[in-house]
């Protein structure tokens, strides 16, 4: 069966390819379908299986023409007219535009004029000098070109949790469909919720392995099998390598252990095992005190414990672990004092502060994304466009002026809600650290995010000196996105998370979990760090359209990586708490 996620990189293919034709308006469009369809809560092919076209139209920003795009791509496992452009454009577009400076748009000009079609063409192009001579292009350009071809190179290889998960949670439920599996679970970095991941890993329990591994490789949305034998099997789905392991009952919970990692902390729980007499391994925990030789077998020893993954825990006398905790960072140690933190969950949520609207980059109105925010049920809600910057996208940035008049639009939004819309900004941190608003605005804004757009490529001294002067700025509120990475693409600033948390925590100022999932910037060590200083954290979605309000999924999570309690997070808070943080 086709996925929301393949269909999602489907439109988001058709919309690179077009922008590298130089169509206009369409692109956009079908990006917005895309992420609505990605965001969308069941499997859209059900729908079109089910014949209910009118379903898969009001999806929002689909419609008529995608819809049947859509359709055709459900029914016959292709679209026509991409098949057409990708004919006419067939250039690595994944590849070359993981090159900063490199969008769909010069792809497609790159192509055209060079012949370029893959890394190593553009090169050669470079090196030959040729790229200079493209109209838009120059000497510097082709420099960075040659300076980011090796990160190109060798990032990328990674898909974003955002992709992968989506895709988890449907061979989940597939294997849950399967007569023969008694219980199935995610493992792996995915179940840990890590930003990037290498490949699925999915397990299930059973006493008909044969059954399961057969139903596994038949299901619908896998392309390639890639090997299957008695115990597991791995296929492609799409461009994801996906991992079924198949256990016996009494080994699940040990399995699933094993499988979730990470490595290091499995390496450090089974000398923490050794230590007390105890063999820990993906087949049980044994208790080996009374055995000459522990390592003359997997399952030698008194078994204690195997079914479940919280007995694994408790043989070693320790509480279960939730899965993000799991990378080595001290969670072991609290877990035997009894210092595991509370993390904070999704229902914690309260608001959110950052997000677009129309009136900068964003696509759809004030009222429609506090009214999607209203559905969510959130007490309170930020709306932060852009402020005219360096590195703000398209010149869509708003001038001091335009912000004021947007400032009365969102107060009259507000005065019809029942939710606090907050009237917030998006202002540039500039190479210096400082903001260019004017203290009239300032003053009428609730809540002001400052976020690097630009300057990324400063060295480490440089950054955290400019990110520590934004957040000593009594009126910055948040600082937004604080490295400006962007995953498999840039690496953003280098800068010291402990000094920058430390003058955040004195001056009271959030820092930002941004739960883009192309961001996630802070990640999770980055928050466990800055939470050690007393920082407070903000986790927004930085959403442009309403359906990626969900985002806050893996917002949330990657804070839990960081070992986020509910009172870390400004906004789990009531309103009382946090209208008086942001004044
Ligand atoms: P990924 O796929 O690169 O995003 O990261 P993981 O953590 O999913 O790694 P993967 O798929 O290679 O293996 C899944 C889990 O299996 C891993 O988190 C821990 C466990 N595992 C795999 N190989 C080893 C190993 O050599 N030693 C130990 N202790 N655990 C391993
Ligand atoms: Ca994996
Ligand atoms: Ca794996
Ligand atoms: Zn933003």
């Amino acid at each position: 069966m086709t996925t929301n996620a393949e269909l999602a990189a489907r439109f988001e293919e058709f919309a690179d390819l077009l922008e590298a034709d130089d169509v206009e308006y369409k692109p956009r469009a079908y990006r917005r379908a895309a992420e609505n369809i990605r965001a969308f809560p069941s499997p859209i092919a059900d729908r079109v299986e089910a014949g209910d076209h009118e379903a898969v139209e009001n999806i929002e920003g689909v419609g008529d023409a995608i819809s049947s795009k859509i359709i055709e791509y459900v029914e016959t496992g292709d679209i026509d007219e991409l098949e057409e452009l990708r004919a006419e454009l067939p250039i690595d577009m994944a590849d070359l535009t993981r090159i900063e400076g490199i969008g769909p748009k010069t792809a497609g000009k790159l192509y055209r004029e060079l012949g370029v079609q893959t890394l190593d063409d553009l090169e050669a192009a470079a090196e030959a000098g040729e790229v200079r001579n493209v109209k838009g292009f120059g000497p510097k350009t082709e420099e960075n070109i040659l300076e980011n071809l090796e990160f190109a190179r060798t990032v990328g290889q990674r898909q974003l949790l955002g992709e992968a998960r989506p895709l988890a949670d449907d061979v989940l439920a597939f294997l849950e469909s399967i007569d023969a599996v008694e219980r199935s679970e995610v493992a792996g970095s995915i179940r840990r919720w890590r930003e990037t991941i290498g490949d699925v890993d999915v397990l299930a329990s059973t006493t008909d392995n044969e059954a399961v591994i057969e139903a596994f490789v038949g299901w619908d949305s896998v392309d390639d099998e890639i090997e299957s034998g008695p115990e597991k099997a791995s296929v492609r789905v799409g461009e994801i390598r996906v991992d079924l392991r198949v256990v016996v009952p009494e080994e699940f919970g040990s399995a699933l252990q094993y499988f979730t990692g990470s490595k290091d902390h499995n390496v450090s729980l089974r000398n923490y095992a050794i230590d007390r007499g105890m063999k820990l391994n993906e087949y049980g925990a044994f208790d080996v005190s009374e055995i000459d030789d522990p390592d003359a077998g997997q399952r030698v020893g008194e078994r204690v414990a195997g079914e479940t993954e919280e007995g694994m825990y408790n043989a070693l006398g320790l509480p279960w672990m939730p899965p993000e905790l799991r990378e080595n960072r001290g969670e072991i140690a609290a877990a035997e004092n009894g210092d595991l933190p509370d993390l904070i969950t999704r229902d914690d949520v309260r608001g959110d502060l950052h997000t677009h609207t129309e009136w900068s980059d964003g696509n759809t109105t004030i009222s429609q994304m506090v009214e999607a925010a209203a559905e969510r049920g959130y007490d309170y809600y930020g709306i932060a466009d852009h402020a005219e910057g360096p590195g703000v996208v398209g010149g869509m940035g708003l001038s001091d002026e335009e912000i004021l008049e947007q400032v009365d639009a969102i107060r009259d939004v507000d005065a019809e809600t029942d939710i606090e819309v907050f009237a917030g900004i998006e202002a540039n941190v500039n190479a210096d650290g400082k903001i260019s608003l004017s203290d009239e605005v300032i003053d009428a804004l609730d809540v002001i995010i400052a976020s690097p757009h630009s300057a990324l490529d400063q060295d480490a001294e440089t950054a955290t000196g400019r990110l520590v002067r934004a957040v000593e700025n009594p009126a910055i509120d948040v600082l937004g996105h604080p490295s400006g990475r962007l995953l498999n693409q840039r690496s953003g600033l280098d800068y010291d998370v402990t000094a920058l948390a430390r003058a955040a925590a004195e001056h009271e100022t959030a820092l930002e979990v941004n739960s883009d999932p192309r961001r996630l910037d802070l990640w999770g060590s980055a928050v466990q760090a800055a939470l050690e200083e007393g920082a407070k954290i903000a986790i927004d979605t930085d959403s442009h359209q309403p359906s990626t309000l969900e985002y806050i999924r893996w917002g949330v999570h990657t804070a839990r990586r960081g070992w986020a309690e509910p009172d870390d997070v400004i906004n789990t808070w009531d309103e009382e708490r946090i209208i008086e943080f942001l004044h």
